[in-house]
């Protein structure tokens, strides 16, 4: 480092990516710092060092999907001979898992901290705003403090929006809550249908709670939308109610404690119902209003929030953002984590990969999984045309669900490929248990050209769900019937 700077990296925010980009760094021999600070939710909930995945994201949603699981996995067991002498008493008890997904939490926050603190990473619980392109001030509770360094990342991620309705900051809460909730969420009102509002709606009925999610337009825009409908439709078999091409209106505290929710419909139509909890997941803001950009002359993109950064570089040189606060870049972890590696092995390594933000798979846990990898059949149809474009498709039937006489009727996959030659594979889409799992190493698969060929060529391992990838021979143009022989 030259004598008029600090450090060689200064990263503003201490999340997935920021802390990928830190540690990595670090390794490279980089003078680094990590400011980090969570700005409590309007309910009061705040947490430690980590971000959004661990501690309010990721993590406690995937631990919260589990529990719901097994509540399903009981029942399931009582027809595989599993005796439970008092079967009627069974109940999930709020509080346990709340504290068991927090203890958790805390054990991932502590390990971090000492991980920051082995690697010679400087962690400064402060806020961090620009005061010039080259001096970032961080807010702490001992006070200001200046910092000069080479290279800025921006790392800071989102938090919820609310609806501007009265009684929604007021009386409502978001994912930044749901998991640390000190009472039982009871009846609950989900408004919102995208990933976060269906996974929260799909853990809480599995908990046992009665939950409904309210969709202004459609449900999961953005993903392929006959998924969507097929993993709305396993949703309502379980019992979630949906209201659909609703819109919230306000929301009151009743004097026992309970919130009415008025909402109208596409035709104005006012509805009203009663709820314990109102969750609100209409998506995301990026924190950058925060972080004073003009001071250091980074632009914002068009809609004025998000960081529209070439190889994570922003408009400032050498002030770099990663993850979340990304204009249009899928927002997940490992998206956040892979390009902080590898922007801090360009800058302080003999690096020279890019991030490649196409293909990344993703998967929805919502109760009957939905996993995804590259175009949804809209999108491949959209780019190459409906004639250059095959889609093979099946319904099919997991072995384990036939003793408990488990729905089959939602496990369905499909594969969006180019229709000449050998059929590259373009997207692949499956829905059924451990759908993750599954589309995981298709998603390899697809970054070494997957064709349909190849897939049709691979000998399945039998009995399990992904195989049936291996089997697919229908395609929609045939018209053929892709349920499963029976
Ligand atoms: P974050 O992890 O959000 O970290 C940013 C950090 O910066 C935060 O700690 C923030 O408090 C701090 N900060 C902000 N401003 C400042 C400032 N001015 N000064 C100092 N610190 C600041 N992704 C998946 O891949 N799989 C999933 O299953 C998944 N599930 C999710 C479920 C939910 C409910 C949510 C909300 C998100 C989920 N995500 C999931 C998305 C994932 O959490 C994010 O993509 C990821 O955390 C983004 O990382 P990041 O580094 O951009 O920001
Ligand atoms: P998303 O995926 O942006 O979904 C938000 C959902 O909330 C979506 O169904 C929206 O409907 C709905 N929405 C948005 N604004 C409102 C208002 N004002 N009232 C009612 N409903 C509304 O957000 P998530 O929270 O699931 O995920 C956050 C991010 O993580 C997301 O950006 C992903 O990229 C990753 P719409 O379809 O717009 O009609």
């Amino acid at each position: 480092i030259g004598n008029d700077v600090e450090f060689d990296l200064v990263v503003i925010g201490g999340g997935s990516g920021g802390l990928a980009a830190a540690k990595e760094a670090t390794t490279l021999g980089a003078k680094v710092a990590v400011l980090d600070y969570v700005t409590p939710s309007p309910l009061g909930t705040k947490w430690g060092l980590g971000g959004t995945c661990v501690n309010v994201g990721c993590i406690p949603k995937k631990l919260m999907h589990q529990a719901a699981l097994l509540g399903e996995s009981i029942q399931d067991a009582k027809s595989y001979g599993w005796q439970f002498p008092q079967a009627e008493n069974i109940r999930h008890d709020w509080e346990t898992l709340k504290d068991a997904v927090q203890a958790h939490i805390k054990s991932v926050n502590w390990v971090t901290r000492v991980e920051l603190r082995d690697k010679k990473v400087e962690y400064i619980n402060g806020l961090g705003t620009f005061v010039n392109a080259n001096t970032v001030s961080a807010t702490t509770k001992q006070g200001e403090r200046t910092l000069t360094a080479k290279y800025f990342l921006i790392a800071v991620g989102g938090r919820p929006r609310y609806p501007d309705i009265p009684g929604a900051v007021e009386y409502g809460v978001t994912s930044d809550d749901i998991f640390s909730l000190q009472k039982e969420p009871g009846r609950t009102l989900v408004v919102g249908a995208g990933y976060i509002g269906l996974e929260c709606a799909g853990f809480l009925k599995g908990l046992g709670y009665d939950a409904t999610v309210m969709v202004r337009s459609v449900v999961l825009r953005g993903f392929d939308q006959q998924m969507a409908h097929i993993v709305t439709a396993a949703m309502q078999d379980r019992g979630v109610n949906f209201l659909f091409k609703c819109k919230p209106k306000k929301i009151e505290k009743l004097d026992n404690g309970q919130l009415k929710a008025t909402w109208v419909n596409e035709v104005n139509e006012e509805f009203t119902d009663v709820f314990d909890t109102v969750l609100f997941a209409i998506g995301r803001r990026a924190l950058t209003r925060e972080l004073k950009l003009e001071n250091a002359g980074v632009k914002v993109a068009g809609d004025g929030e998000k960081i529209d950064a070439v190889n994570e570089q922003s408009n400032v040189p050498h002030i770099y953002a990663v993850g979340d606060v990304l204009y249009k870049k899928p927002e997940l972890t490992p998206v956040a984590i892979h390009a902080g590696r590898l922007l801090s092995r360009r800058l302080f390594g003999n690096g020279a990969a890019t991030m490649d933000y196409d293909n990344v798979a993703t998967t929805i846990f919502s109760p009957l999984e939905y996993g995804a990898v590259g175009l949804s059949e809209e999108e491949a149809v959209k780019r190459f045309g409906e004639d250059k474009v095959e889609i093979y498709h099946a319904y099919y039937k997991p072995t384990e669900f036939f003793i408990p006489q488990k729905n089959i009727s939602h496990c369905y996959l499909k594969v969006v490929a180019m229709r000449d030659g050998e059929q590259k594979v373009l997207g692949m889409h499956f829905i059924g248990p451990q759908a993750g799992e599954v589309i995981q190493g298709f998603a390899a698969a697809i970054k070494c050209n997957l064709t349909v060929n190849a897939l049709m060529g691979t000998v399945g391992i039998h009995p399990t769900i992904a195989e049936e990838f291996t089997r697919i021979n229908i395609t929609k143009r045939s018209g053929k019937d892709p349920n499963p022989a029976s």
